[in-house]
């Protein structure tokens, strides 16, 4: 196994603490964003788990929406899962409350723990890629990885 990045390794030891066997890989070209992580590893865009940090509107709590790399998630939507709408986050947000940047953000290994929710559209997919810790680091799972590593709730987010 080459060595992975700190940020990477990060993501790669969280997995491994949850008894998983997903191996963190870092590709050569960038998989920033949904469409460029699908052509990189060379798996449709829809199979792509795209993990979006948003606060509620109110309450100024963050959520983890992790959506299907094809879905645009609606945050008015939210008010039936979170009582409440949600709104998009600066980066900085991003960054302070995960502890990756845009483009890495995992689906776990945040500095602090996010209640999280799953597009039921990622549900029926046989294999699924998730962002690793930076723009260049992904992992391979199932949804019912997905499930497992995150404690998430599947709802409808388009
Ligand atoms: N590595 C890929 C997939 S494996 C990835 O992380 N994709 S992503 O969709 O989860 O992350 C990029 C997302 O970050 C964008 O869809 C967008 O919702 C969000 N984003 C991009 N720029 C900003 C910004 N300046 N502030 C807040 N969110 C942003």
């Amino acid at each position: 196994m080459p060595l992975l990045s700190p940020s990477a390794q990060k993501v790669q030891d969280t997995l491994t603490g949850l008894g998983l066997t997903n191996q963190v890989i870092e590709l050569p070209q960038t998989t920033r964003s949904a469409a460029e992580a699908a052509q990189a590893i060379g798996c449709t865009v829809e199979q792509i788990v795209k993990s979006l940090v948003f606060r509620t509107k109110h309450s100024k709590k963050p959520i983890l929406v992790l959506a299907s790399g094809t879905n645009r998630v609606n945050e008015k939507k939210f008010i039936e899962h979170c009582s409440e709408p949600l709104e998009r986050p600066d980066a900085e947000y991003v960054r302070a409350q995960t502890g990756f940047v845009i483009g890495g953000v995992a689906p776990v290994g945040h500095a602090v723990p996010l209640e999280t929710y799953i597009d039921e559209d990622l549900m029926k997919l046989q294999e699924i890629w998730a962002a690793a810790g930076n723009p260049f680091a992904v992992f391979k799972l199932t949804p019912a990885d997905l499930l497992t590593m995150t404690g998430g709730k599947v709802v409808s987010v388009k």
